[in-house]
């Protein structure tokens, strides 16, 4: 993953630095390399206007850069660039631990998981109860989409092979009345969070904004989260806009991070999105489920 941008970022770097050595860039050298590598991202799948962040924040730092007397001109050059993009990916982390947050929070600690159809949203909560669990966290799963009869018998698979309570609905029924059966279950039963699958028809649906809406009145989660696919890259950054306006969205979990082969979707995403992110989704498996780190993505990115 990401070979092709880290190859883009290196040759941008190696030409910097060596030409830094002897004298500053000229403001056409720079453009040149500027576009050079815009080109190279956008042939990854970064999207435009994410191409375009980049090379404006690249801009900056290059102008400012200074020839360094002593000390070594690539590290100079690379820590520069680093510190900017940094900066940026660091701007959209969530800073909040979910195990601590449903360790510390009120019992049950209530999460809706919100998203539209496919983008992983039932393999993610699977994979959220997996993660409690593994801290020694009880969840009750919970499926509020009582429109597709599907979607309740996946869900009910992964509690069953988890081991996890599960509390579904006939279908047609309330989802928000679905919602607050399964905080009742776990409250009575003293479970630690509650885990909540909701609906999810095209996000332009204002049904399902109003369906949404009425949950989040019902039981008045601890966190909304909304799930996104990094294949759709500037869909998902539209995706986010609108939950968001319409029913607020705390942290983003971005999933098939691991089916992106170029990044630059995934890339896309998480530079456009306005919205904190707090996981990645990185594969089927119930373990591929990773915090979202910067510095990682750097390292991944830079290659060093
Ligand atoms: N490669 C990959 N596939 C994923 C990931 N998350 C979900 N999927 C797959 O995406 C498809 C749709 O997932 P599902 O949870 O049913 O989506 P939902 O409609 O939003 O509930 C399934 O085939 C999942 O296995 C991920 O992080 N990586
Ligand atoms: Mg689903």
């Amino acid at each position: 993953m990401f070979g092709k941008i880290k190859e883009a970022f290196k040759k941008l770097i190696d030409t910097v630095s060596e030409t830094i050595k002897y004298r500053t860039l000229s403001q056409e050298e720079i453009e040149g390399l500027l576009e050079e590598l815009e080109l190279k991202l956008v042939e990854a799948d970064v999207a435009v206007d994410a191409a375009e962040k980049i090379t404006n924040l690249l801009r900056s730092v290059f102008a400012e850069l200074k020839i360094p007397r002593i000390g070594d001109a690539r590290s100079v050059v690379m820590d520069a660039v680093k510190r900017k993009l940094l900066e940026i990916l660091k701007h959209g982390v969530f800073e909040k631990d979910l195990v601590e947050l449903v360790r510390e929070g009120r019992k049950p600690f209530k999460i809706v998981f919100m998203g539209v159809n496919g983008v992983g949203k039932t393999t993610t909560i699977a994979k959220t109860a997996f993660l409690l669990l593994n801290n020694g966290l009880k969840p009750v799963i919970v499926a509020a989409d009582t429109f597709r009869a599907a979607a309740q018998e996946q869900l009910k698979k992964h509690s069953e092979k988890l081991g996890v309570p599960f509390v579904g609905g006939k279908y047609g029924s309330d989802p928000a009345a679905v919602a607050y059966d399964g905080v009742r279950y776990a409250e009575k039963r003293g479970y630690d969070a509650v885990l909540i699958d909701t609906a999810g028809r095209m996000h332009v649906d204002s049904n399902l904004m109003d369906e949404l809406k009425k949950i989040v009145r019902v039981i008045k989660p601890d966190l909304k989260l909304l799930v996104l696919d990094a294949l759709t890259g500037n869909d998902a950054v539209e995706q986010a806009r609108a939950f968001h306006e319409n029913v607020g969205v705390d942290a983003v979990i971005l999933t098939k991070v691991d089916a992106d082969s170029r990044g630059g979707a995934a890339l896309s995403v998480i530079l456009s999105i306005d919205r904190p992110i707090i996981y990645l989704g990185v594969g089927q498996g119930y373990r591929d489920l990773i915090p979202y780190n910067p510095e990682l993505l750097l390292k991944l990115l830079f290659g060093e």
